[in-house]
């Protein structure tokens, strides 16, 4: 009543009479004045979160579970003829992300909020999020995508500082977004930008001029670093950033009376990977400023700063050129070459520790293992590789430093939002514990031999399905059947992936199904991804998968046993959609190569079977679930690191060998695709997989295609798949962002 009172009063017209767009700002406006009733979270000390991305994804729907009034409002909604979700869809996606990274960092502020822990997310609020993901003539288009609209989920404050680069100052003002947790806790993410940012200077898609900082600064995140200017521009974004965040953590700080020499008291500030790493460097020049010695506030930062590390590719370990750094931050460079000085000094020069290579190329991990207290991989697995192979002359200094985070999802978001009918069904039989306490998930298992309970998981699948198959008719305008096995893969477009791999997939089973062989059940095989602008053989891979799509779908022999569907701009809305729906989660990175994963972890809670090899985060879900519920194929990473290590991988001998694979690959440049692709961009393709190959796709191809037939053939076997389903969302509960982040707190943060 009360909700319906203050809807009605903010809409100055009955909600039946209201539009969308309306009904979008009402409960907007709802939201705030409920987070102005929730006090800040506070706390002794204090956690600042500094990330290049988070992909927040829409918050309305999320604000309404964590405020405890999802139920109540869409029921208030549906009983005056308006539908909850049809108003969230009003709200442009914050795409302030690309991926995995970004995405963990916003699950991350959920389950801090949560945990009640006062912790505040730092970032840029750029105008231009990930661009959006056209195909035109088969091929990936990117379109700027706007976000910042009215009404706008950030609010501008009056908070502002100054940040210079060499003797150019520029003006940073802070905006904030409210982090709610569920049922309790509030902090703040605080999104940088400055007011002169010119929108306009933007043409022909995505080009600008690199040069004009002030005009260009917080306009894209990640905007094309393939030229210097690019990689300038880059650093000029991530110095704002430190350099704001550095500002306001002192600011804060001191305004709480606390004595900046016991600053590690006070504050914890985690690295997400290295484009946060200047504020080391930053951090320590402020502290100077304040009246302090060198070493004193080299040590102070030392105890604050946290870094994680997120992958092991080496193009994202960022590495910039003393010269870039000098021409846009000159007055770090007496502090970065102090910090170098000392480790030369502890290290007797040692090249391969030195933050300063031989070649004047300053690297940021370096820095940060050097200057931080804590360096975490994100897996198990990946943890391991860093200790052993990556960092290895770090972890043997510094073995005390290293520890594992595996990575997590928010439940809310990832059940409780996106599949209503789940959550229904969980609630009833386990309780609502779960939202809170998801390690509550394993009370499930007593329903393992429950035919009744089984069928209803079927059932909701199946429902979830269906929607994501009338989802795929309006968006993408191809038809698919709830009644197919539905094959997913949806992550971004990377060789590491190896969705070309799936691809070749698709290709192995049109020649079966024309030579008569066809698979148990149908199956559609679904991708979806974006490519960064400037990876050709990631668009190119992109190219391949929208032909076969072309070709498998107007093939009338072949449509009735598979379909292929790429889905456009695959974001956190359309996740939202797909993950729900999936019988069977692709998880097929090269051994080592993915450092975790969450896409798996989000297929996996609702009751998707992972087919994966053993990487990331795979090799925990397989030791979870069990090796009866997963379908594991590949070489191990031990295997493929030894291969890389002894140049022993070689494409064209497996193309050499084996008949079924090189029909594979031919077939990429068959006449039947060229009738409807391009020829440079398929042999491309093609030449790619018989010579380089350098994620080795070839080496597991066989094996991936034996353990997806083992898949489809089980599937069959709905009594033994339904179980499956159910021990997978049933042993998730260790994937739970509440989890990791309490794990954080405890070996890393020390927050009360
Ligand atoms: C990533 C990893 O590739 C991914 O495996 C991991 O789950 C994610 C979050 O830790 O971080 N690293 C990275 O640079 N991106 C990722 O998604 C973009």
């Amino acid at each position: 009543m009360e909700l319906e009172k203050q809807l009605n009063d903010t809409l100055g017209k009955p909600i039946a009479e209201a539009s969308n767009e309306e009904l979008y700002h009402a409960c907007l406006t709802l939201v705030k004045k409920k987070a102005e009733e929730i006090p800040m979270t506070a706390g002794d000390k204090k956690l600042y979160y500094i990330s290049a991305e988070f992909l927040i994804g829409r918050q309305l729907g999320k604000n309404l579970i964590n405020l405890g009034i999802y139920k109540e409002v869409d029921e208030l909604l549906k009983k005056n003829g308006k539908s909850l979700s049809a108003v969230e869809e009003e709200e442009p996606e914050p795409s302030l992300g690309n991926g995995g990274l970004g995405r963990l960092a916003a699950c991350f502020l959920d389950s801090i909020a949560t945990l009640n822990l006062a912790g505040d997310g730092i970032g840029l609020r750029y105008h231009f999020g990930l661009f959006r993901q056209e195909f035109v003539n088969r091929r990936q288009h990117e379109v700027p995508d706007t976000w910042l609209g009215e009404p706008c989920i950030l609010r501008k404050t009056d908070v502002t500082f100054p940040v210079s680069f060499g003797n150019r100052t520029v003006t940073s003002r802070m905006y904030d977004l409210d982090v709610l947790g569920y049922k309790t806790g509030h902090n703040t993410l605080h999104l940088f930008d400055i007011d002169t940012v010119d929108e306009s200077i933007v043409h022909d898609g995505i080009e600008f001029d690199k040069k004009a900082i002030e005009k260009n600064l917080t306009l894209f995140l990640y905007p094309d670093d393939s030229d210097k200017d690019g990689q300038l521009l880059r650093i000029y974004q991530q110095y704002f950033m430190v350099s704001s965040a550095a500002q306001l953590i002192l600011k804060e700080q001191k305004a709480l009376g606390h004595d900046l020499h016991h600053l590690a008291d006070y504050v914890a500030i985690q690295i997400n990977d290295t484009h946060p790493s200047m504020v080391i460097p930053e951090l320590v020049r402020l502290l100077i400023q304040e009246g302090m010695p060198f070493r004193e506030a080299a040590e102070i930062v030392s105890d604050v700063c946290a870094y994680t590390n997120h992958t092991i590719l080496a193009e994202a370990l960022e590495k910039w050129p003393l010269d870039y750094l000098s021409a846009v931050v000159p007055q770090l460079m007496p502090i970065i070459g102090g910090l170098d000085w000392g480790v030369i000094c502890a290290y007797n020069n040692n090249p391969d520790l030195n933050i300063i290579d031989n070649q004047n190329r300053v690297h940021m991990a370096r820095m940060d293992m050097h200057y931080g207290h804590s360096v975490n991989g994100v897996a198990a697995l990946h943890t391991e590789i860093l200790k052993h192979k990556e960092l290895r002359p770090f972890y043997n200094i510094y073995p005390e430093k290293f520890n594992n985070k595996t990575n997590g999802i928010t439940f809310r978001r990832w059940l409780y939002h996106c599949n209503p009918e789940l959550t229904s069904l969980l609630d009833e039989l386990i309780y609502d514990d779960w939202k809170a306490d998801a390690d509550c998930l394993q009370n499930l298992m007593q329903y393992y031999n429950d035919e009744n309970v089984l069928h209803r998981l079927d059932e909701i699948k199946h429902h979830n399905k269906e929607k994501f198959a009338a989802f795929v008719k309006r968006t993408e305008g191809v038809e698919i059947d709830p009644d197919s096995i539905f094959d997913i893969q949806v992550k971004r477009m990377h060789e590491y992936k190896r969705q070309q791999m799936n691809a070749l997939y698709v290709i192995y089973e049109y020649q079966r199904i024309k030579n008569g062989q066809t698979p148990a059940r149908p199956i559609t095989v679904i991708f979806g991804g974006k490519a960064a602008p400037a990876y050709i053989m990631a668009k190119d891979i992109i190219h391949l998968i929208l032909c076969l799509q072309e070709l498998v779908n107007n093939d009338p022999e072949v449509s009735p046993y598979m379909k292929v569907v790429m889905l456009q701009n695959y974001n956190i809305a359309k996740a939202e959609v797909t993950i729900p729906a999936a019988d069977l989660s692709e998880q097929i990175s090269l051994a080592s190569k993915e450092a975790s994963g969450t896409g798996n972890m989000k297929f996996m809670l609702n009751g998707a079977v992972t087919i994966g090899t053993n990487d990331g985060a795979n090799v925990e879900i397989r030791d979870l679930v069990g090796r009866e519920n997963i379908y594991t194929f590949g070489r191990s990473s031990d295997e493929v690191i030894h291969l890389y290590d002894t140049n022993g991988y070689h494409a064209i001998d497996f193309y050499n060998r084996s008949e079924s694979i090189r029909h594979c690959i031919d077939f990429i440049t068959g006449p039947e695709m060229l009738k409807i692709g391009d020829k440079e961009l398929l042999t491309a393709v093609s030449d790619n997989l018989k010579n380089k190959d350098w994620f080795m796709t070839l080496l597991d191809l066989e094996s991936y295609c034996a353990a997806k037939e083992t898949a489809i053939y089980d599937y069959s076997n709905r009594e033994k798949w339904t179980r499956m389903m159910l021990v997978n969302t049933a042993k998730s509960g260790f994937f739970s962002s509440d989890r990791t982040i309490a794990e954080y707190n405890r070996d890393i943060w020390h927050l009360k």
